[in-house]
């Protein structure tokens, strides 16, 4: 008899899904889109249709594992969780007894999006008072762009985009990222909206668009003061919506803009003065214009200040307040769940370090400080993801690191572990998801039993801090414990909340506070006091800055069958991805002699990397893309990350995958 249930997608994407999932009470037959849910609509992408083929994969880890051999060759012999478990309790207070307490380092990303899984490490390594992982990988510098303009206000709701007579789709491959924001996409244009797409490279999303504008990698702040110029010279600004609602633009337009004229921007952005010109027009006539911007315009050394730009522009044409109108980078949702009840900062037991996780090869290495001789890896895989590969891979080889990771399969970080122990899918766990592209929330039970032996991020720390012989109460309640404690904390997002469909399974609606900016001034700061630069400018990246670098700059963009480094276990998708490829123009390949199809070696003061290269007229003369994270087990000794460096953003921490300059040899 088989039977269906309802769960959530729980990787790293905007679009969250709610899942149908048929099982027979053992196994997975089938997960399908949940057709009731209100932004999945009953579709999903190709890597989670089909998802019971991840479940019942034959590379899924079992049972724990301790390393028999030499570091980083994966010879492991099976164990029980008993014996690990005091294996790493034993080490562990070994290490922190010779070391302190800061040698121990976690480091944990997005494997799983769920409240409860995602942060489970979190109230063990406040009570050991371990270094802490900054987990910067991401966006932090777009969102802490968006905080200095914006505060708390949550971004704008996906679906108004529908609505929206100019959608400008700006450095986001949604076609990959964020498939449901098509349909959005798509219905605003059958009511005879436009679609821009504004990118690096000419990308597939570049099918669901009216006009594509490539520029010049990381200069879309000033291609968004560009506009503002032009929408100030042409009178198209708001003037009473920028009066009211913000403060600083009298300085912005009189400080800023008159630098920014379309000859400057054209030189900065690579566009002709025309197009900078068509866009500003095109947006300030727009009834209501609609900007979806994705990650990459935020990772380069001016992330933040750029992301501060591009907030000015639906706010001088008062964009807000049209319906249909608004920017969304993140709909800003973790707002409506405290959940310190869980992970606990309260028990740090006084001041810790932080290693952010983009510069984990300078912390696994460098001499200086408290030294890291035990890493804890659950929901990430950094030896595959982190930048500055060959750092990291050196790091993680250093035969006196105690490494343990928890995982579903045998990942190129898995591999240099001491210790792997076995965790489920999300199918075989209890948690509550929230999204950072829609406003949905969900609760899920498991839907099979874990597998094997794996036990989920929770019980796994609830199984470390018993053999730490950790009596806080904290550590004793269950999953489902500590969501029910979570939602008794009141929210105004939560205020009329459908409790019931809620613990029915059934994907529930946040109500995102809404008629007023929730910044310090209450208005929107466009000019901010509390920073070093109180005004959104003009700064160069990373690579502008190298006057002298190598040529090419490299953009590590994600793929379609991949989600980061996740989905190697699914051979179909395997082979739809492909070698790993790099792409060049044709005036690129032309004057280093090479053709597609060749293999080729991509260099640069980090590292070398073998790619198959690509030629393609979708790519712009002086850019390089690799498209996807592959895996080093799978015939590359490096990924692109043997190119990417550990130097962040200007604000927030973040990375700057995109911020590298290359060359290319045969
Ligand atoms: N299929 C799939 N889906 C994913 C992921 C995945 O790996 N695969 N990853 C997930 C995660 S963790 C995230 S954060 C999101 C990321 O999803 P996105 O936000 O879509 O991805 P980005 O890396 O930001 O890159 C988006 C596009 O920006 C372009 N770009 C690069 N630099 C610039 C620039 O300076 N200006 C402009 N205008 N464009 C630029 C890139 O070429 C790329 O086409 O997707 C999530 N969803
Ligand atoms: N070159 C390049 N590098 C990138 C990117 C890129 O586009 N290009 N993207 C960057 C971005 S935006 C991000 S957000 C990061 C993402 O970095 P990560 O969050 O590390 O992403 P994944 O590669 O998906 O690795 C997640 C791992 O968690 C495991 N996992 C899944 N569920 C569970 C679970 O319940 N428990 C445990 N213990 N493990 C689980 C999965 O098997 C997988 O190996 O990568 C960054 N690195
Ligand atoms: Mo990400």
């Amino acid at each position: 008899m088989f039977r269906t249930q309802r769960s959530t997608c729980p990787f790293d994407c905007p679009d969250a899904c709610g899942l149908v999932v048929e099982t027979d009470g053992l196994s997975v037959r089938s997960v399908r889109g949940d057709p009731e849910h209100g932004y999945t609509r009953g579709t999903l992408c190709p890597k989670v249709n089909g998802f019971e083929r991840t479940v019942h994969a034959p590379g899924r880890l079992l049972t724990p594992l301790v390393r028999n051999g030499p570091k980083g060759q994966g010879a492991f012999r099976r164990a029980s969780w008993d014996e690990a478990a005091a294996l790493i309790a034993d080490r562990w207070q070994a290490l922190i007894a010779a070391h302190g307490r800061e040698c121990v380092l976690p480091v944990t990303y997005a494997g799983t999006m769920g409240l409860i899984q995602r942060n489970a490490q979190e109230p063990l390594f406040h009570r050991l008072g371990a270094s802490l992982c900054d987990r910067a990988i991401c966006t932090p510098a777009q969102n802490a762009g968006w905080e200095q303009m914006m505060g708390e206000t949550p971004g704008s709701d996906p679906d108004d985009a529908a609505q929206s007579d100019l959608v400008l789709l700006w450095g986001i491959n949604a076609l990959a990222t964020n498939i449901h924001f098509l349909s959005q996409v798509k219905a605003a244009r059958r009511a005879g909206g436009r679609a821009i797409l504004i990118d690096t490279h000419r990308q597939a999303t570049a099918a669901h668009a009216d006009r594509v504008f490539i520029v010049r990698p990381g200069s879309d702040g000033a291609l968004a003061l560009g506009m503002l110029h032009v929408l100030v010279r042409e009178n198209l600004v708001d003037r009473a919506f920028l009066s009211r609602e913000t403060v600083g633009w009298a300085e912005l337009e009189r400080e800023v803009l008159p630098g920014l004229t379309p000859d400057r921007v054209a030189r900065l952005t690579g566009l002709s003065v025309e197009d900078i010109k068509w866009l500003a027009r095109e947006y300030g006539k727009a009834r209501a214009p609609f900007i979806r911007v994705g990650g990459a315009p935020s990772r380069y050394g001016n992330g933040a200040i750029s992301t501060r730009a591009l907030i000015c522009l639906p706010t001088a044409v008062g964009a807000w307040a049209k319906k249909g109108g608004g920017f969304l980078a993140s709909t800003g949702t973790g707002a409506a769940f405290d959940i310190r009840s869980f992970t606990r900062p309260d028990l740090l037991p006084g001041r810790t370090r932080v290693v952010n996780m983009n510069r984990l090869g300078h912390a696994l290495n460098a001499l200086d400080g408290p030294r890291v001789m035990a890493l804890f890896v659950a929901n990430s895989n950094p030896a595959a993801v982190c930048p500055d590969q060959n750092a990291v891979l050196e790091g993680l080889s250093r035969e006196d690191l105690f490494t343990v990771v928890h995982e579903r399969f045998m990942t190129d970080t898995a591999l240099y572990a001491d210790v792997v122990l076995p965790a489920p899918t999300m199918l075989e766990t209890a948690d509550l998801y929230r999204s950072y592209g829609q406003f949905f929330v969900q609760r899920t039970r498991p839907v099979i039993p874990p597998l094997g032996e794996s036990r989920s991020n929770w019980e796994t720390i609830q199984t470390l801090a018993r053999a730490l012989g950790l009596t806080d109460e904290v550590f004793s309640l269950s999953a489902d414990e500590h969501i029910d404690q979570i939602l008794s904390v009141p929210s105004p997002w939560r205020e009329d909340f459908d409790r019931d469909a809620l613990e029915a399974g059934r994907a529930v609606r946040l109500t995102p506070p809404r008629g007023r900016w929730l910044t310090p001034s209450g208005k929107i700061e466009i000019r901010n006091d509390r920073l070093e630069e109180p005004l959104p400018r003009h700064k160069p990246t990373h690579t502008d800055l190298e006057e002298h670098g190598l040529p090419l700059r490299l953009q590590t963009t994600p793929a379609l069958y991949r989600l980061n480094s996740s989905f190697t276990e699914r051979a179909e998708l395997g082979a739809k991805l492909g070698a790993q490829t790099l792409r060049l123009s044709p005036a690129d390949a032309a004057a280093r002699g090479l053709a597609s199809g060749q293999r080729v070696t991509a260099f640069n003061a980090l590292g070398e990397v073998a790619f198959v290269l690509e030629v393609t007229d979708t790519v712009p003369a002086g850019v390089a893309i690799a498209e996807g994270v592959h895996s080093i087990q799978a015939g590359n000794t490096r990924n692109v990350n043997g190119l990417t460096s550990q130097r962040l953003t200007d604000s927030g921490a973040g990375s700057t995958f995109y911020d590298n300059r290359i060359d290319v040899r045969a």
